[in-house]
């Protein structure tokens, strides 16, 4: 890869730290709210590390060859929006202005998707550093795909991070630099803030590890560097250890960074105070005497120290033309893999994929996990941008990818390594996992997928609902869904899971009722590129014969009428998953009683939300007040959809270890017990 051209430092380049550092102060002074001290101290690295290190064209934030920064300290979001402003990226000096208020360019954490040249939404401290884990992987497995060769430095780029002591305090962050270090990701730069200082003052109070020897042990490379005898950030050596970072080959690196928070505000340097509070008038005045600047000035920018600035785009562009050039050759010469390539920036599927997604006879029982293995595996055969693994429990959850190698290093002596390998192990690690997928659908161009039992979807929350928040296709597949789950007992059989994921809001959840179901849901997720879990049976549940009741195409909808009764319905029977088959045998038995029921599939209520109210009316007439919902977790989340004359079979307590059998007996998801349940709900609609 061409190292990014560095011109020599000068005054201008002081200066513009100098005023970086002001912009911090004065963009918090105005909206009386924020985190000056951080963007502050900072303001040396952030300039550093975008006007020389960073691969990068403001004018083309979505260059393909660009390196990747991400500021997982995402509370000292004006280390990034004023590097923004001043490399030409769009922001202005109103932007920043405008921090923090009402519709700005510059809401208080970084918005991905808002903001140009934010490639990542990071607030939650942590996530940052374990998402650009996941862009570091799927750099590697994109590189198998177009150039496994390395024919060319196309597509070898660096994931660079600013973290910080919290991030580092974190245990995701933990857990996901672990696993960069047996990955020897040495496209992963991550320069730690190493401030000790934190809300409650000295870091100390909570966190006396040795930091360097701990990342050492992960595997990485671990530089220090520290602060100039006036508490500066020692920017020489800064640059000497980027420098020395970007030529290691074979594991991440840490730049432990000594840094004084609020330098060089002369009360509120080293205080826990400049973390999250405006320094008042007095401090930035003193501030600004102290860096040179006129005191008497807010937000300075002079027209000429901006166009010193943005000097990086020439530089930027330059590199962008040498690798666009690049490129030309190596389209010419990997037609295939140019198509490939082009296929995926444009964000399409092969024509009739979707034909290689398997049905399934009703002849006999199938778990809807193993169904997912056996979709999993038909997609991977079509799509070689797919790829994925679980957190230890790919022969439970079904996630392998059969003949995918395992994604690990070439020097790996494990079975089957293979640096572009589909296969990823990601340990005992649910957050982490959660964000390194977010990370490799942040990164772009590649699908990915990653498992573990439903009742950990607890573990890997924060990273859940940021997918959900950014709206990335992050997929998670969630076996093992409920009291199914059988003699491993409650602290294995998810009760709450599925309404509280539900509460996740832009997150499809999709509790497929058999086999063909799980196809299908399969199929919608890979084709609407959203953010969507999985919720799948460890138990054998029987496959719907569809030539006696509706096609299982009705997913894609979300809701469906999976089988009338004879005529106009008395009652509907709303269920998912594995208790779809008991509102069916429900159904045989009202009907031996002169009572119609309607049985509606529901395996996905985000998607049936969508639905225009023609169709969700034809599916739950609003005149069938009669209803029944029936799903093996809490009622909550059902009332909207049955009504008050409505009855729950539901669970509204922990499991026990008992087998599968036993236990859904007992707790009355029976056939029985959901007539029961219709017969209940059209005596109330009666009264
Ligand atoms: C997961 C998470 N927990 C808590 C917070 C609230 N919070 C924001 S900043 C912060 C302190 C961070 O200190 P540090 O990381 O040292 O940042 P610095 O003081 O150097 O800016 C906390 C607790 C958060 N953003 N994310």
């Amino acid at each position: 890869m061409t190292a990014v051209n560095r011109p020599a430092w000068t005054d201008n380049d002081e200066k513009a730290v100098a005023v970086a550092r002001a912009l911090a102060a004065d963009a918090v002074q105005k909206v009386g709210n924020g985190h000056p001290g951080t963007a502050m101290s900072l303001a040396p690295v952030a300039y550093t590390l975008f006007q020389r290190f960073l691969r990068h064209d403001p004018t083309a934030p979505e260059w393909l060859g660009r390196d990747r920064f991400v500021l997982s300290c995402g509370h000292s979001s004006l280390t990034l929006y004023i590097q923004l402003f001043l490399s030409g990226y769009g922001l202005s000096l109103d932007d920043l202005k405008a921090f923090r208020t009402s519709g700005s360019l510059t809401p208080a954490h970084p918005e991905y998707g808002h903001t140009k040249g934010v490639e990542i939404t990071t607030g939650p401290l942590g996530s940052g550093i374990a998402s650009a884990v996941g862009m570091a992987m799927a750099a590697r497995f994109e590189k198998g795909l177009f150039d496994p060769q390395s024919s060319t430095t196309l597509f070898d780029h660096n994931i660079w991070v600013i973290a910080s002591d919290g991030d580092l305090q974190e245990g995701l962050s933990a857990e996901a630099s672990s696993l960069a270090g047996t990955q020897e990701l040495s496209n992963l730069i991550v320069i730690y803030d190493d401030n000790r200082i934190s809300i409650e003052g000295d870091t100390h109070v909570s966190f006396t590890e040795d930091v360097s020897a701990r990342y050492r042990s992960y595997g990485w490379h671990v530089i220090e560097v520290a602060a100039l005898p006036d508490g500066n950030v020692d920017r020489s050596a800064l640059e000497a250890a980027m420098v020395a970072a970007e030529a290691i080959t074979n594991a991440p690196t840490l730049i432990r960074l000594k840094t004084v928070i609020a330098w060089p505000a002369p009360k509120a340097r080293g205080t826990s105070k400049s973390h999250g509070s405006a320094l008042g008038a007095d401090e930035v005045a003193a501030t600004k005497l102290a860096l040179g600047l006129n005191p008497e000035e807010s937000f300075i920018a002079p027209d000429d120290l901006i166009a010193h600035t943005r000097k990086v785009i020439e530089r930027g562009q330059a590199a962008r033309a040498a690798w666009e050039a690049e490129f030309v050759t190596w389209k010419a010469a990997h037609p295939e893999a140019a198509s490939l390539l082009s296929r995926l920036q444009k964000k399409e599927l092969p024509s009739n994929w979707a034909d290689a997604i398997p049905t399934f006879g009703s002849d006999k029982e199938v778990a809807t996990r193993a169904a997912s293995g056996k979709i999993i595996n038909a997609i991977a055969a079509v799509l070689p941008e797919f790829w994925g693994g679980s957190a230890d429990l790919g022969e439970s959850n079904n996630t392998t990818i059969e003949e995918g190698h395992s994604f690990l290093p070439a020097t790996s002596a494990m079975k089957d390594a293979d640096p572009y390998g589909r296969i990823i192990h990601f340990g005992i690690r649910e957050h982490a996992m959660g964000a390194v997928l977010n990370g490799i659908a942040l990164h772009g161009l590649t699908k990915a997928f990653g498992g573990t039992f439903l009742v950990f979807s607890d573990y890997m929350r924060g990273s859940v609902r940021l997918a959900a928040l950014m709206d990335i296709p992050s997929t998670f597949v969630w076996t093992h869904d409920s009291i199914g789950v059988g003699e491993d007992g409650p602290t294995h059989q998810p009760v709450e899971h599925v309404a509280a994921l539900r509460a996740i809001p832009n997150l499809a959840v999709i509790r497929p009722a058999d086999a063909n179901e799980t196809a299908i849901a399969w199929r919608e997720v890979i084709a609407r590129r959203k953010p969507a879990g999985l919720i799948l049976s460890r138990q054998n549940l029987p496959v719907v014969d569809r030539s006696s009741h509706q096609s299982a195409e009705g997913v894609a909808k979300g809701a469906y009428i999976l089988k009338d009764g004879d005529g106009s319905a008395d009652v509907i029977l709303i269920a998912t998953g594995s208790e779809v088959q008991y509102a069916l045998g429900a159904q045989t038995l009202l009907a031996s009683q002169g009572v119609k029921a309607r049985v509606v599939s529901a395996p996905c209520v985000e998607w049936f939300n969508e639905q225009s109210d023609s169709y969700k009316e034809s599916v739950l007439p609003s005149s069938i007040k009669a209803r029944v919902s029936v799903e093996a977790g809490i009622a909550l989340g059902w009332r909207e959809l049955i009504g008050d004359a409505g009855v729950s079979v539901s669970l509204e307590h922990y499991g026990a270890s008992a087998s599968a059998a036993v236990l859904f007996k007992e707790y009355g998801f029976t056939a029985e017990n959901v007539a029961a349940a219709a017969l209940a709900s059209i005596a109330k609609v009666g009264k």
